[in-house]
């Protein structure tokens, strides 16, 4: 007998569609591509040769179409590791759980998911308007530590590491980590940067930023710029890619997060128009995802 997974559990509305993303199985690419704003959707599908469909309920904007033979769709998630949390969830279920009968299907997908954010930059020489690719997201957001996690030999060292360089105390969130996925991550080297994203569960004082607030950790910057592991080092903070690289790998799909730079947090300088760097990440990217 197979488990039936509950009304409760998984939600289909009255068009037959997932709950919050309001998007049908058959509305769905297997390659999707995942951006914080809303906005964002249109000037990625604004490069597509045709649109089959358009989709917005909340913060999730759903366009789906095609570039050449290349089926894509382009999702919203707004900010933060909690949205992402719903998204994966979301999109998983879309091919991998048959919505009539509510059971996992006996043959999974395996869906391609790449992230195209923007990024603050924790290395001087990586620049503001250049673009940054994750070979890791170590997450300080906790989504994962709700989740039974599998880590390889390597994963559970950097953390190890991490811990003993960083001297994170107990106040602090169980910080984890998870790899990009290997069979897109080497189609993205020419051109990009590349280095262990941090995610953070803000983007002002869980990133170091003092406005009105005293912080509990003032060194926190310094502490992941100078963290090395062999040849790796933390090269960018943002908000979702730890959570997309940790949920995506346990779910069993290939992850990609890449970053354009707009702010460089240790040179204190900021993008003069950040919005030509997001543009210039997005074309670089459509140009490699548009032939994989
Ligand atoms: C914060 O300004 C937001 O920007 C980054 C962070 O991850 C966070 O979501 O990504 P997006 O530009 O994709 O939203
Ligand atoms: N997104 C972030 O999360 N942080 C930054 O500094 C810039 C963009």
């Amino acid at each position: 007998m197979k488990n039936i997974i509950p009304e409760s559990e998984l939600i289909i509305n009255d068009r037959g569609a997932i709950y919050h993303l309001n998007v049908k199985p058959e509305e769905l690419a297997s390659t999707i591509i995942t951006v914080g704003d809303p906005d964002r959707v249109k000037e990625i599908s604004k490069y597509f040769d045709q649109i089959e469909f358009i989709q917005n309920h909340r913060e999730f904007v759903t366009h789906t179409g095609f570039i050449g033979k290349k089926r894509i769709s382009v999702v919203s998630t707004g900010i933060g590791p909690d949205n992402i949390d719903i998204v994966l969830n979301e999109l998983d279920a879309l091919v991998n759980i048959d919505f009539s009968s509510r059971t996992i299907k006996p043959q999974l997908n395996s869906l391609n998911i790449i992230r195209i954010g923007t990024c603050g930059s924790l290395q001087e020489d990586i620049p503001v308007d250049t673009a940054i690719v994750s070979t890791h997201g170590l997450g300080i957001d906790n989504l994962l530590n709700y989740y039974l996690q599998e880590n390889n030999e390597e994963e559970r060292e950097l953390i190890q590491q991490f811990m003993q360089q960083t001297q994170i105390d107990h106040q602090f969130s169980k910080p984890y980590i998870n790899a990009a996925g290997t069979t897109l991550l080497k189609n993205f080297v020419d051109g990009f940067h590349h280095g262990i994203t941090v995610t953070c569960p803000g983007f002002y004082g869980p990133q170091g930023r003092v406005l009105r607030l005293g912080l509990q950790y003032p060194n926190f910057i310094d502490m992941l710029t100078h963290f090395t592991y062999g040849s790796y080092r933390i090269g960018n903070f943002e908000m979702e890619t730890s959570a997309i690289y940790g949920l995506g790998k346990l779910l069993g799909h290939q992850c990609l997060s890449i970053s354009a730079v707009v702010a460089n947090r240790v040179s204190h300088t900021f993008s003069k128009d950040g919005k030509v760097a997001v543009e210039n990440t997005i074309k670089k990217a459509l140009s490699i995802i548009s032939n994989i």
